[in-house]
């Protein structure tokens, strides 16, 4: 198969945050099926939805080229959250890691384990403002729109987040 590029986005909000999210890329860059092409900066945002009072995230973009199809990359992407002993089951509670596959190429897909693009990510400033650094003229592949402009259509509030590592 010729790899075809894909974005994930991971999020850590429990733990050392950021060795949580460096270690999933080590993880990602060991597979021999997954090729880490970018990275974008460290972003600490406050949680958005699921129980209140849960720590700020740290969140980050990935691009990679990749040889799995969409299920065997979502596999690989659970192997390494198992790795982490993801405990916490609750629906956007807080966790150690929590790796998505945002886009995969301009694939749409839905199934009962697997949606491409990710469903909210168009809404989500902790993804497209990652993402923005990235890949800003990406387009959506449903809404037609690249990732700058669906980041400007959320208003201001993206100015207020700014980079956790600063590097
Ligand atoms: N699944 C379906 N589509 C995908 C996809 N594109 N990528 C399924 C990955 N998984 C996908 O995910 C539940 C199931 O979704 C998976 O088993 C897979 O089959 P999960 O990670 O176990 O559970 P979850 O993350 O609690 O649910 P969900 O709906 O994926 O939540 P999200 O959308 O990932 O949101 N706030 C900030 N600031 N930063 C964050 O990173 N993350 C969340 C989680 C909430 N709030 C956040 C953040
Ligand atoms: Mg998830």
């Amino acid at each position: 198969m010729i790899p075809v590029t894909s974005y994930l986005a991971i999020g850590s909000n429990l733990g050392d945050r950021i060795v949580n999210i460096k270690k999933s890329i080590r993880y990602l860059k060991s597979n021999q099926r997954i090729k880490v092409k970018s990275v974008s900066r460290i972003y600490e945002t406050p949680a958005q939805g699921g129980p209140k009072k849960q720590p700020q995230y740290l969140n980050t973009a990935v691009k990679i080229k990749t040889s799995l199809f969409p299920l065997d990359l979502l596999n690989e992407l659970k192997i390494i959250e198992l790795e982490f002993k993801r405990s916490n089951s609750v629906r956007w509670g807080p966790r150690t890691i929590d790796l998505d596959i945002l886009f995969y190429d301009d694939l749409v897909f839905i199934n009962n384990r697997l949606s491409i693009p990710h469903p909210l990510m168009h809404k989500r400033i902790f993804v497209l403002k990652p993402m923005s650094e990235i890949a800003p003229h990406f387009i959506h592949p449903l809404y037609k729109k690249n990732i700058k402009d669906l980041l400007n259509e959320l208003g201001r509030d993206n100015e207020k987040i700014i980079p956790f590592d600063k590097g």
